[in-house]
């Protein structure tokens, strides 16, 4: 086999994870990953898939999600055995600024003259930062799109050129000094890119390594699937690093990049070929104009795959109903984030409870298999008091707005969750914290770094508001937690006994939250990590899905979910083209 050009590497969260006695708490309840954060970002194969189409070999290694599952599985080992041309770590979300540096560092020890690459969301706030303090890292690849800019920095590596001329490029010049290339690559389309996934499952035969491939711990059983509407958004959400005025700042885009409405319904059918499972189009359809969702709806009409749906605001009834008609299989997301006007609007959503209560009621009476209501405490203008108001109106919307329809079982369910473990860079209320009512306690990447290490989420989180500080924000995400969790209990939502295990690792959890308090009290740091580790096996079994259980965010799936046979055409098409071109080279 010939040379790797590229290993895209993803860390997990916290690097040592399995060593340190961490109490994460609920930061990860509400998306598929653990609180290690396995997934890897979805621009991992858009990367691969494009670099292979321009000729480059390309490896994603999930690091994270084989510690995950295989105890033994050694990441220092693998990284040692890889000898790319290259490698590139994903610093795409803030709660890997522990690990991605960490397996930087590690790459750096058994590579030394290999480049290391960063990018993703993070790496591009921070690129500055991370060229001058981290060594171990050789360059950051800026922006939301960076497919092509990593084919030039690719072919330079290969066959030599300027560094100066590679789009969205950091680097460090000859003399030491960081320079950071113009956004000369942020296109207003996702034409460019394939988003289908058929690379990973090529990949998966060519390396011979479906366990470095798997997106999170637990895809085989659930492989749900994200088909991307846009890169950027028009939305203007005060603590989100993915808002209008983010992707301005970070990535310099104007406007979202949009997938055109035939491709992104190819795109699904395409993952209809070897996934039965559900398919999460991410971002409000709506968002670049009803004409596009028409357009998409037409197109993806009877697709077999349940669809989830996001709404960013309120629906009409006409619009529902046309989803309904369309899709065979959905469920719509919604965000209220919390039953106050007021608080919602002080987040940047402009909308009313009401108006979005009537949405709901549209979804149900159109026919959507489920609802998901998400809520989120540590907002803007919200305290405990608020918290727990927004605790009891998921009473009113589970009772009243899905009153279990003609005995139907009931279909809205309602989540909530913190706003951790952090506030994201680039957003407004980081970039202008006092203004909103906010106190930041991390700017720097060193300092996230090191508070990903504190033994309980709780010194994890990276901010306190002037309403809540970090104990009524931790107090207030258990409170609210045990309420819903009674609710769904009480009306049939969940089974009886996977509410009352829920509820017992809520108690659990709490009890752990005062231990650490006690222990962070005291003045001796040598008694303090004793007594920290002698906790380790209460806290890891105290730490996935806190509040509520992962599988009630999972829509129900038969038991054949993957199609076998379609995803081995994909392998045998790509065994026979690399056999053909080999028979060409050698001919
Ligand atoms: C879709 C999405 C998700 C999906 C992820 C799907 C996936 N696997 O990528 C889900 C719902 C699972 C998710 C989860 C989370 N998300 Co999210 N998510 C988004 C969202 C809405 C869109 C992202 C997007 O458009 N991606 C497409 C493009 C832009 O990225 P991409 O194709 O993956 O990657 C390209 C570039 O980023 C770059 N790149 C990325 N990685 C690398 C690596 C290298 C080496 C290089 C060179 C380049 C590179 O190149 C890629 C190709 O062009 C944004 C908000 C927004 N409007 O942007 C938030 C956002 C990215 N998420 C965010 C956060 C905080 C999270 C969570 C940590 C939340 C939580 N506490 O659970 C988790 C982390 C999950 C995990 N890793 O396990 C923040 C990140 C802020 C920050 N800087 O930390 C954002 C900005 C906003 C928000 N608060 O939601 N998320
Ligand atoms: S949270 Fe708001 S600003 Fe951020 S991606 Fe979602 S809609 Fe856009």
């Amino acid at each position: 086999m010939s040379r790797l050009d590229l290993v895209l590497l993803h860390a997990p969260s916290v690097y040592d994870f399995r060593k340190e006695s961490i109490l994460y708490g609920p930061v990860s309840d509400l998306v598929p990953s653990t609180p290690v954060f396995e997934m890897y970002p979805i621009g991992f194969t858009t990367i691969a898939e494009y670099l292979e189409r321009h000729g480059f070999r390309v490896r994603i290694v999930n690091l994270a999600v084989r510690m995950l599952r295989e105890r033994r599985f050694d990441p220092e080992m693998m990284i040692r055995s890889l000898n790319p041309r290259a490698f590139g770590i994903d610093l795409h979300w803030m709660p890997h600024a522990h690990g991605a540096i960490e397996v930087a560092r590690l790459v750096k020890k058994h590579h030394p003259n290999t480049p290391v690459f960063l990018g993703g969301f993070s790496s591009t706030y921070y690129h500055r930062e991370l060229l001058a303090e981290y060594p171990e890292v050789d360059f950051v690849v800026r922006g939301d799109s960076t497919e092509e800019p990593m084919r030039q920095l690719m072919t330079v590596l290969r066959d030599g050129g300027d560094l100066a001329d590679v789009d969205n490029l950091t680097w460090r010049g000859p003399d030491g000094q960081v320079r950071a290339n113009p956004i000369g690559f942020s296109p207003d389309t996702l034409d460019h890119v394939l988003l289908d996934y058929s690379y990973v499952i090529r990949s998966v035969a060519r390396y011979r390594d479906l366990a470095s491939a798997i997106p999170f711990r637990h895809w085989l059983d659930y492989p749900i699937t994200a088909a991307l509407t846009c890169r950027g958004c028009t939305y203007g959400c005060k603590t989100c690093g993915g808002s209008a005025r983010a992707y301005e700042q970070l990535h310099e885009r104007q406007r979202p990049a949009y997938r055109s409405p035939s491709d992104l319904a190819q795109d699904l059918r395409s993952i209809s070929r070897f996934s039965k499972g559900p398919v999460f189009v991410l971002g409000d359809i709506r968002q670049p104009g009803m004409d596009y969702a028409e357009a998409f709806l037409a197109a993806v009409r009877g697709f077999p795959n349940p669809v989830i749906l996001e709404l960013f605001e309120p629906a009409s009834r006409e619009f529902m109903q046309l989803v309904g008609r369309s899709l065979p299989h959905w469920t719509l997301e919604v965000s209220l984030e919390s039953h106050d006007d007021e608080v919602r609007q002080a987040f940047g959503r402009p909308y009313t409870t009401a108006a979005m209560e009537k949405t709901m009621e549209y979804a149900l009476e159109a026919g959507c298999e489920r609802l998901d209501v998400f809520f989120m405490i540590g907002l803007p203008k919200q305290t405990y008091d608020s918290v727990m108001g927004t605790a009891e109106y998921c009473r009113h919307l589970v009772h009243d707005v899905d009153a279990g329809r003609n005995g139907q079982p009931r279909r809205l369910i309602p989540f909530i969750s913190p706003l951790a473990p952090f506030l994201d860079p680039g957003s407004e209320v980081f970039e202008n914290p006092e203004a909103h009512g906010y106190r930041l306690l991390c700017r720097t990447v060193e300092e996230h770094r090191r508070a990903l290490v504190q033994p309980s989420w709780k010194y994890v989180l990276n901010y306190e508001t002037v309403w809540m500080n970090r104990d009524e924000i931790v107090d207030s995400t258990y409170a609210a937690g045990l309420a819903l969790n009674r609710l769904k209990m009480d009306t049939g939502i969940i089974p009886r006994a996977v509410g009352e295990a829920t509820e017992k690792r809520i108690h659990k959890a709490r009890r752990l939250i005062a231990q650490i308090d006690d222990i962070m009290s005291m003045g001796d740091a040598g008694l303090r990590a004793k007594l920290l580790r002698a906790l380790k096996p209460q806290v890891d079994s105290a730490n996935i899905s806190t509040v509520c259980e992962k599988s009630e965010l999972e829509v129900p799936l038969g038991w054949a979910k993957l199609n076998v046979p379609a995803a081995a055409t994909v392998i045998l098409r790509d065994l026979r083209q690399r056999l053909a071109r080999s028979g060409q080279k050698a001919g």
